[in-house]
């Protein structure tokens, strides 16, 4: 079918305004937040109804035009951004909020409502998501559920995975799958709502999520601790561990990453001198002890790694501390395009990762700065590249680092997702088997290679050198 025919069935089913075609109003949907990855797609078009996303797809299948599924476009792989032709199927217009069951602690949402939107309507009702990042604003639980995002509450509350109890999906021949009896015990057959999560759009377009909800604890204090390397920031947190039931959060970040975000954003510094490392975390009231934060200072001033701590415990004040961090990839793409990995090691790898990483970035990227943070307590790094966007135009220096990773038994992507960025990559971690049984399942739900083609799965014939 050609492009014009596909056109008008596509404003058939959502209307004139929401096929988009105009270059202008087609770029924020053509690129993505790093500036990295961009497309020239076809055209975006915004459906407001689940009906509406089986008939675009529909369409599309039966025109032989892939389309890729985006939500808030705060992915960091590329796998939300269109390739060239390819039709945007944005669901940010399906963005409802409810109904929130209080007895099952359930809420339902449309794939486009924002992480925020769904975060005030769970707290409304006493109880939380249990999930949060920096992106909470503009990230939608579609996208969220597609890629199986992590970020700051993973510790305590588990990843994506572990906080959506069902789904809804539009398939590659625009059936749709509808799993939200809310029923928390269903062992009835392949669980496709598992599988859904994390396909990143090549499996089927989420359109609404039920989320589990949480009662949260009481957040008493948010701690800042100057220490000098990953190990010595391990061993507060094991010391905290050990003493405490309630860690909610466990981040680390070192000082050049802390002097971007100060520069960039005009923050005041935390401590009167640098230090080379901050673990950051939040203790919450598990065990209703009175004294917590009292015995936190304590226990804190009775290790010799801690160099300096600020302990602080009002909404506020734990909002500036927890900017030293969130503002890092901000702070960072205000210096300039970085090459963003996103690994995890294994616990004791950690300290061995930091300390090879700058001679294997210097081997392949001499001018390169590598600047490094993350979610500690799951040895998440979050490895971010300054000038070495040129020396990585044929992927040397993400190899690398992938390279050193795998080699330390970690993992190459710990949250952020495979997507274009990184599938030349995946068999570093992933045996033949793996691929195989990967690629059957992606051939048994699409087989036309509709829904985000060449994205996660590298093409069979696509080697790493
Ligand atoms: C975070 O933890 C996000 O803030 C983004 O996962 C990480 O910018 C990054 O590399
Ligand atoms: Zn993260």
């Amino acid at each position: 079918m050609p492009a014009v025919d596909l056109l008008a069935g596509l404003r058939e089913i959502v209307g004139d305004t929401h096929v988009v075609t105009d270059p202008d109003a087609v770029a924020p949907y053509a690129q993505d937040w790093t500036r990295r990855w961009h497309g020239k797609p076809l055209a975006v078009v915004r459906p407001a109804t689940v009906a509406q996303v089986s008939a675009v797809v529909r369409a599309c299948a039966v025109a032989g035009v892939p389309l890729v599924p985006q939500g808030g476009n705060t992915g960091l792989v590329g796998a939300g951004v269109p390739q060239d032709g390819e039709v945007v199927l944005s669901l940010t217009r399906l963005d409802s909020v409810g109904p929130l069951d209080p007895l099952g602690r359930t809420l339902m949402a449309g794939a486009g409502a924002t992480l925020a939107q769904t975060q005030r309507a769970a707290r409304s009702a006493g109880l939380d998501i249990g999930l949060d990042f920096s992106a909470r604003d503009t990230a939608t639980v579609g996208g969220i559920a597609a890629t199986n995002a992590g970020g700051e509450r993973v510790m305590r509350h588990g990843a994506a995975r572990f906080r959506i109890r069902g789904l809804e999906a539009v398939l590659a021949d625009g059936s749709v799958v509808r799993r939200m009896s809310g029923v928390s015990k269903d062992n009835t057959g392949y669980d496709l709502v598992q599988l859904m999560i994390g396909s990143e759009g090549t499996l089927g377009v989420i359109t609404a999520v039920q989320l589990d909800l949480i009662r949260p604890h009481k957040i008493v204090g948010t701690a800042l601790v100057a220490v000098r390397t990953v190990d010595d920031a391990l061993t507060v947190l094991r010391a905290v561990q050990h003493e405490f039931t309630g860690l909610e959060a466990a981040e680390f970040f070192h000082h050049d990453g802390l002097q971007l975000v100060l520069e960039h954003e005009r923050l005041a510094r935390p401590f009167d001198r640098p230090h080379p490392l901050y673990l950051l975390f939040d203790l919450a009231d598990d065990d209703g002890r009175p004294d917590t934060l009292e015995e936190l200072t304590e226990l804190l001033a009775g290790l010799d790694c801690v160099r300096d701590v600020v302990l602080v415990s009002t909404a506020a004040d734990r909002r500036r501390l927890w900017e030293l961090r969130e503002l890092q990839t901000e702070a960072i793409s205000a210096e300039g395009v970085p090459v963003k990995l996103d690994v995890a090691l294994p616990l004791n790898q950690l300290t061995v990762f930091e300390r090879r990483l700058a001679a294997v970035v210097r081997s392949v990227a001499r001018h390169a700065v590598p600047i490094l943070f993350g979610h500690i307590a799951e040895g998440n790094v979050h490895v971010n590249l300054l000038n070495a966007v040129e020396e990585d135009a044929q992927g040397a220096v993400t190899e690398a680092v992938l390279d050193l990773v795998a080699s330390l038994g970690g993992s190459i992507s710990a949250e952020h997702g495979i997507g274009l960025a990184n599938r030349r990559w995946l068999p570093l971690t992933r045996s033949s088997a793996d691929m195989t049984a990967m690629r059957a399942i992606k051939q048994a739900l699409d087989p036309e290679g509709i829904l985000s083609p060449g994205r996660m799965l590298p093409d069979p014939v696509e080697t790493r050198k």
